[in-house]
This record gives structure tokens, sequence and C-alpha cells, in this order.
């Protein structure tokens, strides 16, 4: 028996569910982070870095046929569909092309210049009106491309104590939310995202999941809670909060990244990939079909590492950390915490998490017929290689951030 087999965990209940589990796990990619992207300090531009929707997609394409689990594409209004509803085709034509579908769609309420004292939040009706007018064109984009998700983050805040009113904005936003889920079809549905800081540093007016979710809940059904995993003041437990949204229905997705400090946007399970694990337990906790309603997304970019290898390493990781998960017995789990088994339970959650699952995640790729390493197929492959000679000229310089 080779080692490969003999790391496998005996063919039994543990090996079928992470088999089911990697069956039905999907996580969207964000085209953003196939794009030259930077810090505020500057920008270090990648010869392979994609500088078009078409290029965008290519990428998104082949980390799609490398792990199986990559099916759509996150798309940024401003940065990807700048003509709007008319690029529709254009996206159809490419998804034909590509075998990765648009995912949710992004509005962008932070570049332009009137956005200077907020978007949906802004003292000035005028300013509202426009982002308002921005949010109904992203509805209508994704109802025109059949997409589920509004994804919406709001950048808006002040920086200085005194010198905006929390309490009118808050109303404002409420308005300006509402209008854009009264737009959507009674299947589509509108994530909202919080964020404690950044860009604004003394107050962000949709800063926690407590001001999300009350937010959601002015606008009904249709509106969600999304949780990005770099948004969080430090020690804050976010597994906690997922089993809040959960319980109250109103989880609507995830971004996940990693970060050590703010947020970095580093790629997931870089610093902390217990993190990732005990956020799928919580989902996995609530029954295997729980996240059937849930979008995991991937909201990284990547200024260090290639990008598409950065992006195949990420869902990779994704796959292994929610494979782990699934080694859990559930019931097992709950009568150990039942009867308070606290050194039993604990370490029946750890021994998930310390059991090395690449084994039986390999296993699973070659039994789908997909690359069995990923990342070695990447490179063995010359993708990158060759789209850096396409794309070389294009990113010599001056290509705009994001772009
Ligand atoms: C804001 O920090 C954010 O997390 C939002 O989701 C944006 O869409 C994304 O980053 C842009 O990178
Ligand atoms: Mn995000
Ligand atoms: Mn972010």
């Amino acid at each position: 028996m080779g080692t490969e087999e003999q790391n496998l965990p005996a063919k039994d209940a543990r090996h079928s569910r992470v088999f089911a589990a990697l069956d039905r796990f999907r996580i969207e990619i964000p085209s953003w982070g196939f794009a030259n992207t930077g810090t505020r300090f500057g920008k270090f531009l990648q010869p392979a870095a994609a500088t078009s929707l078409e290029e965008k997609f290519a990428d998104a394409g082949e980390v799609n046929r490398l792990t199986g689990c990559t099916p759509t594409v996150a798309l940024h209004v401003l940065w990807d569909l700048p003509q709007g509803e008319s690029d529709v085709a254009r996206v159809r034509a490419l998804e034909a092309e590509h075998g990765v579908r648009a995912g949710s769609i992004n509005p962008n309420l932070f570049q332009e210049q009137e956005y200077k004292f907020g978007s949906i939040a802004n003292p000035a009706p005028a300013v509202r009106k426009k982002a308002i007018g921005h949010l109904l064109e992203s509805a209508a984009i994704a109802k025109a491309l059949k997409v589920r998700d509004v994804s919406l983050w709001v950048p808006d805040g002040s920086n200085y104590p005194g010198t905006q009113s929390v309490r009118r904005r808050i109303a404002w936003m409420e308005e300006a939310l509402l209008a854009t889920c009264e737009a959507l079809e009674e299947t589509q549905r509108l994530l909202i995202e919080y964020k404690p800081f950044e860009p604004a540093f003394y107050h962000t007016d949709i800063a926690d999941w407590g001001m999300a979710l009350h937010l959601a809940r002015v606008c009904g059904p249709k509106a969600k809670v999304l949780v990005d995993t770099g948004h969080h003041a430090q020690a804050t437990n976010i597994e906690q909060i997922v089993a809040w949204l959960l319980h109250t229905g109103s989880l609507g997705g995830f971004h996940f990244n990693d970060r050590k400090y703010a947020d970095d946007d580093l790629t997931l399970g870089s610093i902390d990939p217990y993190q990732l694990f005990r956020i799928f337990q919580e989902m996995m906790s609530a029954g295997e079909n729980a996240d059937a309603d849930v979008a995991y997304m991937i909201d990284q970019s990547h200024n260090m590492k290639g990008k598409v290898e950065a992006m195949v390493q990420s869902v990779v990781t994704a796959q292994e950390l929610y494979a782990r998960a699934a080694l859990i017995d559930q019931k097992e789990l709950a009568k150990l915490q039942d009867a308070c088994r606290l050194v039993e339970a604990e370490e029946l959650f750890r021994d998930a998490f310390w059991t090395d699952v690449r084994p039986l995640v390999r296993a699973w790729r070659t039994a789908r017929g997909l690359a069995e390493d990923p990342l070695s197929a990447l490179r063995g492959g010359g993708y990158v290689e060759r789209r850096a000679e396409e794309r070389r000229e294009r990113n010599s310089g001056g290509s705009s951030a994001y772009a």
C-alpha cells in the first residue's frame, strides 16, 4: 500500500462525509483578485495580471478547471461592467468561452469624487440620489444576468467626532437599501457587508453585524448579512456571529480572506487556518445543507503572490478546511456538549482540525477527474507564463488600480 493510501482514514462514515462535503462545496472567486492592485503607498505590476474583463474571465476559468469548485466569478460594477446593462451580452459570451458564470454583482460606492463625504449616507440629497441610482443600476445588471446576489459594501463614515449626525445617516441608508430591495426580483438578494473602519477612521455607517442585521430587517426577507472575515476588531468571535446570523435566518454569505492586523486581504488560512475551520464547523453544526443558501466567496487582492497561483492556493485551502470540518461527527459532538464532557468535546473538535485530509482530498480529485494537485498542475501547464507573454506590454505601467 502506498503512503497516500496509508494516510487515508478507513473508508468509513468520515470518509464519505468528506466526499459528500467536497461534492457540494462551491466558492466564488473575485474578478479583482486577478487584476493589479496595490496599497495606498503604491502598486507593483505583475506581467500576467488581468487587464480586462476578458482576461479576468480567462483566469477564473483556469482556476475552475483546476479546482472544479469555482463556477462563478464576482464582478465589481465600475471595474468590470462600465457600460452597465449593455455589458450583459459581453459577459454571456465570456461565460460560454471560459466555463464560469457571473456571480455576485458588487456595486461600487467608493471611488467617485462626489462620495468624499459618503454615498447613501451623504447629507447631500443629490449625492444620495446618484448613489441610489447606481444601486438600482446594479440591481438591473444582476437581473439581466440572472444573478441572485447584489453584494454591497458601503464605505461611508466620518473621520472626526461631531462632524456628522450618525442617526440621520441611518435613516438615509434605510431609504436607499429599501429602494434597492424593492427593485430586486423575489428570488434575488441584497447582501449587506459591514466593516468597522477604513476608509473612515472615526465612525463607519455600517460598522458591525448588528447594524447590518438591522438594515436587512428594514429591507425584508430579500436582504441578508454578509460576513467578511477581515472586517472585525481583533479577538472578535466570528463563529459566534455566524451562529447568531444562522439562528435568525439572516446569513447571506461570506467574504473569506485572512489577516494579521486589519483588513489585510491575505490568502485564506495563511495566518489562522483554525479560524476558518471554526466557521465551517459552525455551518455544519446547523445541518449538512445549512450552507445551501449561503454564498461562500473569496475577497482577496494578491499584491505579492502570483494572482492565479494565490487564488488556486486559497481555493485548495478552503476545500481542505471544509473537509476537515466535515470529519466531525456532529451527533457525537452534541452528545459530549450536552454532557459537558469538555475535554472530550474539545478533543473531538481538535482531532478533526489536526487530521491531515490532503490524501483524502487528492483521492476525491482523482475520483472526480480533476488534477490531483491543482497548484503543481498550474505550474506544469504553463498558463501563467503564456498569459505573462500576452499581457506583459499592457502591464508595463500606467494602467489604473483594479482596472
Ligand atoms: C471592502 O474592504 C471590501 O471587503 C468590499 O467587499 C469590497 O467590495 C472589496 O473589499 C474590494 O476589494
Ligand atoms: Mn469584502
Ligand atoms: Mn475588505
